[in-house]
Formats: structure tokens, C-alpha cells, sequence
């Protein structure tokens, strides 16, 4: 079968990167693979053993526009295939050892070991890779098949994770689950970014005709954000012209929709401060992050019956010269009320290995975002929890249902956003979490500041990519 005709590829190469969305909701048109069963896949213990030991190449933006504007020439894109090459391996081998890692009655439960055996899939369908290097555009085309593939194994991961976590909470503490999931999330947003950027890399540097004939009945393709638009903003899966008032408008007319079929209702949202501000930035995971923290001001809005206050949003880009030190003190103070939370702020250092985050060379100061609400705030003794993985106030038993496993088996689960429910406005408790992991992954933050009785401030921070040139 021609490569690109084979699904997975088709379905990736398809849509543009802005809306290859783990949130189903703002995920469109995508295609979930007919897995195979990826028990059999064989990897040698001593193999994994070799690669975990290896060092991991801490991901910078930097990283991710090395290799130029697409669209890349052939020695560009084969540089980018074999950089993906040599750092995948290694930290696909860490997350195996680290769930080995957990106590073996929970990697036993089925849903765990299915991830613990699509990692092993993922590994074994590198390996023959890991002896060579992408040397023709041939093989670039199948080295970016496998990394579309490796990108659909891995869609669901979280839905899962978070069934098997829950069926095995008599055997882990919250306390060790929220630790695990952590280190285990952070490294994969950083997996997943890697190997969708070259993918897109891929896309935005192949001519026209070739996805033209890949027959996608994807009318996106001619957005004008689409990385095949030449003058397009896009370098991969960075829009280096991000603009934070459109994401918002975006993800409002979302949250909107599952407010009304929800509550009947829609909350109004009024955004001020610089609503033209742009910056480079990733767009799936700014909409992530605005989509959940959205979720949670419509619901505690519309639970106290305040639908009439608006949400306002204000849109603050960052001065001049401002550091990332001064932004992480800013942070911490916001969130002095959790003592829990005190202790995480984001240093480097204190940061799970295995997301490896180093301070971007280049970058420019960023944006924060305040997203202020009029809900009720939040009592003390939930204030303490809000950080922890699983932890929620919603009591809804279609959240509840969908976790414990309807719609599993049809391989496309109930629940299957990337966290927090695609259709449901609340309660699987990976919402704040989640969004802070992907803030802080390239040195923001998300801090909370809750005004009990009244209403709830969240304040997130970005940095942008600072200089981004070159040409393929
Ligand atoms: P979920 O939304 O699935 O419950 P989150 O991690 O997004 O999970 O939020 C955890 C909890 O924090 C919520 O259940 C709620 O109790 C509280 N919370 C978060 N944001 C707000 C807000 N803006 N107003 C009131 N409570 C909030
Ligand atoms: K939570
Ligand atoms: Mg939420």
C-alpha cells in the first residue's frame, strides 16, 4: 500500500498541527487507529536497560525550530528525522522503567499494563530505526509514518491511565498517583511534541499535489494557518504569531456548547488588556490549557447561578526584560495558600527528570492571561487539593460512568479527551493539574487565587519563542 494512503499517516498528514487537538471536542476529523494487539511486541530487557540509562536531551523551543522554516529542504528534514531518532528511544525506555517501576498489582491492572504495552510497541517499532539513519527521503517518509503511528498509540493514554489509577487506588496512595502522573505526563507532552513536529515538518515541506492526492475531504487544508500556506505562521507545531484573544474565542465557543447542552445556558466572556498581543507559542496546548481553565469558571458561574457576571479575561503581555525568575516569584505568591503547592513552584531543578526542562535560550518575556470569575471561589479545604490528579468537586455520575468504562472497547473511549471529559464540563480532576504541567513545560505557570464566597482568579503564564528565523 502507497505510504500515503496507509491511515494513520493519511489521518495525521490531513489535518493541520494547530488542530491535531488531544481534546476531541477541538479534535476534528480525526481517525483513531485499528490497533493491532501490542502485547506481542518484544523488546530486550537489556535494550531498554541501555537506552534508560542513556542521559535524556532536555527539549528546548529552540529545539523544535532548529531546523528552520518550512518548508525544509532535504537536508533539513532528514536532520529533523534523525534528531527525533536519536532522542525518542531514551525517553520512551524511561517511561517503561518508571511504570515498571510502580508497585506490580497496579501495572498489573489491565488498563496500566495496556500503556505499559504500547510503549513497548512504540520502542520495538524504532529499534530497527535506532541501527541506522534516515539517510533518503525514502526512508523519511517511512520513519514519519512510524511517528504517526507512535502518535495515534498513544492518543488515549490518559483516559486510560486515569481508569487503571482509579481501579487501582486501594494499592497507591493519592499522594504516589499524582506523583507518578506528573513525571509521567510531563515527559510525554515532550515525547508527543517531538514526534508531532517532525511530523508536521514533514507535512509543511512535501508539495502540494502529494496531499492533494491524499484525498483527506479535509476542507482545513486551505486555512490560512495551514502549514502549507507559504506565507503560513507555522513552523511545525509552533504558530509563531499566536494570538491569545483568538484561542479564547475559540475555546469559549466550545465550553459554550457544553454549558448549553449541560446547564442551558452560555456565560458571557469580556476580554480587555491587549486582546491583539501574538507570540510564539504551541497552539494545542494553549487551547488545552484555556479550554480547562475555562471549564472550571463556567461551571462554578453558572453552579452559583451568577451567569449574568460576566468572565473577564485579561490579556497582559509581559514587559520588556521581564525574567523568568521574576514571573516564577510572582507565581509562587499567587499560590501561597496551598502549602502543599508551595513547596512544587517551579524551579528547574525541582522538575521530574524525565521532563528535562531547560530554561529556553531564546525567549521572549510572554503573556499573562487572568482569568477572573464570580463562582464562589473555593473553600480552604478543597483549595489544598485542587493540584492533585483525580481530585474533583463534581459529582456527576456520567463522569463517573464514562471513566468506570462505558465506551471502552469501542476504541474510542466515553471520556477520551486528554483530560477533564471532551463533552463534559468537569470531573475527572486532571483539569488544573494537566494545564499546569503543560504551562510550566516551557517555563510558565498557572498560580490560583481564590476568593472564598466570592470568585476565583487564575492567572497563566507563557513565554514565547524568542527569534525565530532561518529558511529550509
Ligand atoms: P475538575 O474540573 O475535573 O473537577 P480540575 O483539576 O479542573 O478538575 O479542578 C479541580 C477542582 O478545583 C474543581 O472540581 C473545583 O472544585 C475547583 N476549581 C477549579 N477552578 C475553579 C473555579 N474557577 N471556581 C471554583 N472552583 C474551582
Ligand atoms: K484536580
Ligand atoms: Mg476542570
Amino acid at each position: 500500500m502507497p505510504l500515503l494512503q496507509r491511515p494513520a499517516l493519511r489521518a495525521a498528514l490531513a489535518r493541520p498541527v494547530a488542530r491535531q487537538r488531544e481534546c476531541p471536542n477541538l479534535h476534528l476529523g480525526f481517525q483513531r487507529p485499528q490497533r493491532s494487539n501490542s502485547s506481542t511486541a518484544k523488546v530486550p530487557d537489556d535494550y531498554i536497560a541501555e537506552l534508560a540509562c542513556k542521559p535524556l536531551h532536555p527539549l528546548t523551543l529552540a529545539d523544535l525550530v532548529r531546523h528552520g522554516r518550512p518548508p525544509l529542504c532535504k537536508d533539513a528534514l532528514l536532520k529533523s528525522a534523525n534528531f527525533t531518532l536519536d532522542i525518542l528511544p531514551a525517553r520512551l525506555a524511561h517511561r517503561i522503567q518508571s511504570l515498571r517501576n510502580l508497585p506490580f498489582i497496579v501495572v498489573s491492572n489491565p488498563h496500566v499494563s495496556k500503556i505499559h504495552n504500547n510503549y513497548l510497541h512504540s520502542l520495538s517499532t524504532l529499534q530497527p530505526w535506532a541501527e541506522k539513519h534516515v539517510d533518503t527521503l525514502e526512508d523519511e517518509v517511512k520513519f514519519t509514518q512510524a511517528m504517526a503511528d507512535l502518535v495515534q498509540t498513544h492518543a488515549d493514554t490518559i483516559t486510560i491511565l486515569a481508569r487503571g489509577f482509579l481501579e487501582a487506588r486501594k494499592y497507591i496512595s493519592a499522594r504516589e498517583v499524582t506523583n507518578y502522573l506528573d513525571e509521567h505526563l510531563r515527559a510525554r507532552i515532550g515525547t508527543r511534541l517531538i514526534a508531532e513536529q517532525h511530523i508536521a515538518l514533514h507535512m509543511s515541506s512535501q508539495p502540494h499535489n502529494e496531499l492533494a492526492s491524499s484525498d483527506s475531504g479535509n476542507s482545513q487544508n486551505t486555512e490560512a494557518g495551514h502549514p502549507h500556506n507559504p506565507y503560513s505562521s507555522y513552523i511545525g507545531a509552533i504558530d509563531t504569531e499566536l494570538c491569545p484573544a483568538s484561542v479564547i474565542r475559540h475555546c469559549e465557543g466550545v465550553v459554550s456548547d457544553i454549558c448549553e447542552l449541560k446547564y442551558g445556558v452560555r456565560p458571557t466572556v469580556n476580554i480587555n488588556g491587549d486582546a491583539n498581543y501574538t507570540f510564539a507559542h504551541i497552539p494545542m496546548h494553549l487551547e488545552y490549557i484555556i479550554t480547562e481553565l475555562l471549564k472550571n469558571a463556567f461551571r462554578s458561574t453558572i453552579e452559583r447561578g451568577m451567569e449574568r457576571e460576566p468572565i473577564e479575561i485579561t490579556i497582559a503581555p509581559l514587559p520588556e526584560g521581564a525574567t523568568p525568575e521574576g514571573d516564577k516569584r510572582m507565581i509562587s505568591n499567587a499560590d501561597q495558600g496551598n502549602i502543599d503547592q508551595a513547596s512544587h513552584e517551579i524551579t528547574d531543578t525541582e522538575k521530574p527528570a524525565s521532563s528535562m526542562i531547560r530554561p529556553l535560550e531564546e525567549t521572549t518575556p510572554g503573556v499573562t492571561i487572568r482569568i477572573r470569575d464570580r463562582g464562589g471561589g473555593i473553600s480552604p479545604e478543597n483549595y489544598a487539593h485542587i493540584w492533585d490528579y483525580s481530585f474533583t468537586t463534581f459529582n456527576d455520575e456520567e463522569a463517573v460512568d464514562s471513566l468506570s468504562g462505558a465506551g471502552a472497547g469501542s476504541g474510542i473511549s466515553a471520556f477520551n479527551s486528554i483530560a477533564g471529559g471532551g463533552s463534559s464540563i468537569a470531573g475527572l480532576g486532571y483539569g488544573l493539574p494537566l494545564g499546569r504541567a503543560y504551562a510550566e513545560y516551557f517555563g510558565g505557570g498557572i498560580a490560583v487565587q481564590s476568593l472564598w464566597g466570592w470568585g476565583t482568579d487564575v492567572y497563566l503564564s507563557l513565554r514565547g519563542v524568542g527569534k525565530v528565523e532561518g529558511t529550509g
